[in-house]
């Protein structure tokens, strides 16, 4: 009976070698990543999911601006060092996340009323952030959602004063400040067809006729249940830019109360979007927004959805890793 119980933990769904950034390897791309931070991998089994499954991790909030630069110019690196050397001593890329994003941002920038003010203090936020990590990240999310719902421009207090050439500022001082990291511009419900979409390819092309050094869209891919058929389309659509696409965010949340059926669904619904990324030849990998269903940021942000992710709440596979995995099988 104890060699019973001992034998089955051995087998354990969890524990057992999984191999999405390996299988993802062989088909040509980059990588499958996730969303990690010091509070998730310090969690041994999530630890060992990250190194078996994943090759590449994007701070979940280690490096925005609140973290990074609480006050005026003084930095603290704590969680994101912790990070940046968990993912480089086991030979994982990183997704930097995130450089210029009106949430998340501390006080004394979202007060600031002078343009060059302004101008300065995202120029020493990007150089000092993006400095100490040069030549260690594959790719930074260089801004993040400028854009609103409604596809216009994010009334953000970096395009209050200074318009939309606080995107060109950004990528011109991430550029200098490491000349080899892809530099990416990051936002959700890309997933769909419509203004914000639209909207997005247009600023896109802008930044590429002024010279932006700009190499990648960034599609968070936040999605519910039974609305993913139009991933791939407009996946496709952000390549024809000419830039590398990654879904950099990906989880698909349940309406409560999950059910089988449900769960049937969503295994059915990863499989089309793992499918997506691979159907376009520029999208170079795929990021979930965590690892265990009880990390997730939607339990707290959408009460009325469960159960976004691969593994469910005490670290064992679910259908939708079955969904993801046949996808790159
Ligand atoms: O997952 C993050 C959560 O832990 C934070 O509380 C939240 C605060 O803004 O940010 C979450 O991550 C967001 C990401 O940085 C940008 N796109 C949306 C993500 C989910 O809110």
């Amino acid at each position: 009976m104890k060699f019973a119980i001992l034998f089955s933990a051995l087998l354990a769904p969890s524990l057992a070698l999984g191999l999405l950034d390996t299988k993802m390897k062989a088909k040509g791309r980059k990588y499958i990543g996730s969303a990690a931070d010091p509070n998730t991998f310090n969690e041994s089994t999530c630890k060992t999911i990250l190194t078996s499954d994943f090759g590449c991790v994007t701070p979940e909030n280690s490096m925005k601006w609140d973290a990074t630069e609480p006050s005026k110019g003084s930095f603290n690196f704590g969680n994101a060092d912790v990070l940046v050397n968990f993912a480089t001593s086991n030979g994982r890329l990183i997704r930097g996340h995130t450089l210029v994003w009106h949430s998340q941002l501390p006080s004394w920038v979202s007060s600031i009323t002078d343009k060059n003010t302004l101008t300065s203090v995202i120029q020493n936020h990007i150089n000092t952030v993006v400095g100490r990590y040069k030549g260690k990240i594959y790719a930074w999310d260089v801004v993040n959602e400028v854009l609103d719902d409604s596809g216009n421009f994010r009334n953000s207090v970096f395009y209050k004063l200074l318009g939309e050439q606080f995107i060109d500022l950004a990528f011109k001082t991430a550029r200098a400040a490491d000349p080899n990291v892809k530099l990416y511009i990051n936002d959700y419900n890309l997933d769909g067809p419509g203004t914000k979409i639209d909207n997005l390819i247009a600023l896109v092309k802008r930044l590429q006729s002024r010279g932006v050094p700009i190499d990648g869209i960034g599609s968070q891919s936040h999605l519910i249940l039974g609305q993913v058929g139009g991933v791939q389309t407009q996946l496709q659509r952000l390549a024809a830019t000419g830039l590398d696409v990654a879904i950099t965010e990906l989880d698909i949340r349940i309406p409560k109360d999950v059910t089988s059926a449900k769960l049937s669904q969503q295994q059915s619904d990863y499989n089309t979007v793992f499918k997506a990324c691979l159907n376009v030849p520029k999208c170079v990998g795929i990021t979930m927004w965590g690892v265990s269903d009880k990390n997730s940021w939607v339990d707290s942000t959408f009460p009325s959805y469960d159960a976004p992710l691969l593994w469910d709440d005490y670290y064992n596979r679910k259908s939708a890793y079955t969904g993801a995995d046949a996808a790159l099988s």
